[in-house]
């Protein structure tokens, strides 16, 4: 049994709500947020229609209770508010903001998945700032490009990041704040910081977050979604999911994606429940956790298809005893209430194999960085295999294509629904297209992008997720995306181009193109065709080291395919449809 999980174990399963006291000057939110704002969701078409107040507000009313259990300790919701406040009248001290609110500046943080990441993203909140998570597994090179992007004004990073992210922030002279290692606690005693007043009590059009996802053309985008954004998300999930006080679930993915921040933690923290925090994944420790015999259990998993098919391959390595297989799988039916897949399509492989290792028939659930959730398959009733079910309560989705018109564009549409119901156009029924979003859920703007961020729409306002769809059956299908150049790999979305731009810096590489091979553990894998300068060699694990420098780990291609020509067309395209049939069909 790892270390981490020794002392995550004997978590008092039996601690009660208790109210935290309120600082002087501070409005309280625990006691002073709406009760519940998704009430009254089932027969809503607006998911947003409560008083929008980030999570933190909740806290106090969960009081003692254990928010977060990570590789330090249990933290206390009281505990996590506290120090939240604190941070951000230390955020507030620094940027000498003497009115609490910094109006939408952002802040940038780079935190280990535990509960500094949550102190950091409260106290960017409660101080008025926009929040800008930084993922400590990219080069520092990607790191500045989010906090010059997003024009942060003030950068947080947890005494363990402090060293490496220091000359980045002095380059771009951005004041620097270190935050103690979660399990440290910091002074809560300042009669300045209990004093500092929020003035902040109306939330719904505030922007929340920023997180950078690839498209089709130039650099990662940031994705602004505002505190309306993100209830929208979370309170349609813990309506159809049933999400509880009493859920335990177990933390995985990382948080500088939606599936990480928003399902997986802030859905938790706004019911009051446990999220206990691994530090990253590791297969045999989720199996550690869903199997002991101690407290805390875990009765609620999500992950991406890859980590399905990594459990799996774990279990069948390391659990071939009949008897081993059937403990597993009555304890996984008896302690775990629902296990979701989501952020890439589900191999039906991989639900097979989980199906009949756990018992457990995975959730598919299918959203976006953009539009955070749109579509679950059913908590109760039948989960179709290979579909991703319908609507999630306030949003609205259509099926369309596009239709060329003299004077504009046009759109036909193939069917169109929400929560409640589909209508499919006569004579389109099965017909694949585009889907189409709107709703609270969907995003605000690509930061200081206003022509992307149009484009993105339709003239009439449905945001073009790029991903192609058809209803049959009475439920939504994802058939892929619509462009080659987006691969998701692991979960993750990568920009073929973005990964070409990088390659063609290597200096014996002459033209590249980057394809997804299919792969049924990844989803696709990134492949490199490349053509190399006259005299040069490279081998993969050369590329791979050479790549580490500049590029995000899960970008880095996984295979290299040497070619003496890559072939284009006239206008100088790549068919990289055939270059996968070529390459990889079977
Ligand atoms: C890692 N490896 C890969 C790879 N990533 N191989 C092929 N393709 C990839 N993408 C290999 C490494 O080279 C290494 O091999 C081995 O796997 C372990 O590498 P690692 O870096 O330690 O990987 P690991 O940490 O285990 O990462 C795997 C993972 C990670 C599945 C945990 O990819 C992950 O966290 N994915 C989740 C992404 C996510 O959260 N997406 C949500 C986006 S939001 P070797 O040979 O060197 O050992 C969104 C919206 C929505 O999509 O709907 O949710
Ligand atoms: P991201 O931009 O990283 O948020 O990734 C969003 C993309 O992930 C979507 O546009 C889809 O292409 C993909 N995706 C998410 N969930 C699913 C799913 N259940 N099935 C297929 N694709 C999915």
């Amino acid at each position: 049994m790892s270390g981490s999980l020794i002392l995550l174990n004997g978590f008092p399963l039996t601690r009660f709500l208790a109210r935290g006291p309120c600082f002087p000057g501070w409005a309280c939110h625990g006691l002073r947020a709406a009760p519940c704002a998704f009430k009254g969701l089932h027969t809503s078409r607006n998911s947003c229609r409560g008083k929008v107040a980030p999570v933190f507000t909740k806290a106090l009313a969960f009081g003692e209770k254990v928010a977060i259990v990570d590789q330090h300790g249990e933290h206390t919701y009281k505990d996590l508010y506290t120090r939240s406040l604190h941070l951000s009248w230390r955020i507030c001290t620094a940027l000498r903001n003497a009115t609490g609110d910094l109006k939408g500046e952002r802040i940038s943080f780079l935190c280990p998945n535990d509960a500094s990441y949550v102190i950091a993203q409260w106290a960017s909140w409660m101080s008025g700032g926009i929040a800008v998570p930084l993922y400590r597994k990219h080069p520092v090179s990607e790191l500045e490009y989010v906090i010059k992007d997003s024009q942060s004004c003030l950068l947080v990073a947890e005494e363990e990041y402090v060293e490496r992210i220091t000359p980045t922030a002095e380059k771009l002279r951005v004041p620097l704040l270190s935050l103690l290692k979660s399990g440290k606690c910091s002074p809560t005693t300042d009669k300045s910081f209990s004093e500092t007043g929020s003035p902040i009590s109306e939330w719904k059009d505030r922007a929340a977050m920023i997180i950078y996802t690839s498209g089709t053309t130039g650099r990662p985008k940031g994705v602004l979604s505002t505190h309306q954004n993100v209830q929208a998300v979370i309170t349609g999930l813990v309506d159809k999911w049933e999400w509880t006080k009493d859920d335990i679930i177990l933390h995985v993915l990382p948080l500088h994606h939606v599936h990480g921040v928003v399902n997986k933690l802030l859905c938790p923290l706004w019911v009051g429940a446990t999220c206990i925090m691994l530090p990253e994944f590791s297969a045999q420790t989720v199996w550690e956790m869903f199997l002991s015999p101690r407290a805390p259990r875990v009765n609620l998993f999500m992950a991406v298809p890859t980590i399905y098919a990594l459990l799996t391959e774990y279990y069948h390595k390391n659990f071939s005893q009949p008897h081993v297989q059937d403990f597993i799988r009555a304890v996984c039916q008896e302690n775990i209430r629902l296990m979701v897949s989501g952020s890439a399509a589900l191999p039906m492989p991989v639900l097979e194999r989980w199906k009949s290792i756990t018992g457990h028939t995975l959730l598919e659930r299918y959203g976006m960085t953009e539009i955070g959730m749109a579509l679950s398959n059913p908590l109760h009733g039948p989960r179709i295999p290979g579909s991703v079910g319908t609507p999630l309560p306030g949003v609205e989705v259509r099926i369309a294509t596009e239709s060329p018109q003299r004077d504009g564009l046009s759109y036909t549409v193939h069917a169109e629904g929400d929560e409640f119901s589909t209508k499919v156009t006569p004579g389109l029924d099965g017909k694949e297209g585009e889907l189409f979003v709107k709703g609270p859920t969907v995003f605000q703007e690509y930061w200081n992008r206003p022509k992307e961020t149009e484009e993105a729409f339709t003239p009439d306002g449905w945001f073009k997720t790029g991903d192609t769809a058809v209803y049959k059956e009475g439920t939504y299908w994802i058939r892929g995306r619509t462009s080659v150049d987006i691969i998701k790999s692991g979960g993750y979305k990568v920009s073929a181009l973005e990964v070409e731009r990088h390659l063609l810096a290597h200096h014996s590489i002459a033209d590249v193109a980057v394809i997804a091979a299919p792969d049924v553990t990844w989803g696709q894998k990134i492949s490199a065709v490349v053509k190399l300068r006259e005299g040069q060699t490279l081998s993969l694990k050369e590329l791979k080291e050479w790549a580490r420098e500049s590029m995000a780990p899960y970008t880095i291609p996984s295979e290299l395919l040497l070619v003496e020509e890559i072939p284009r067309n006239q206008m100088g395209k790549v068919d990289k449809k055939q270059l996968v049939k070529q390459f990889y069909s079977t």
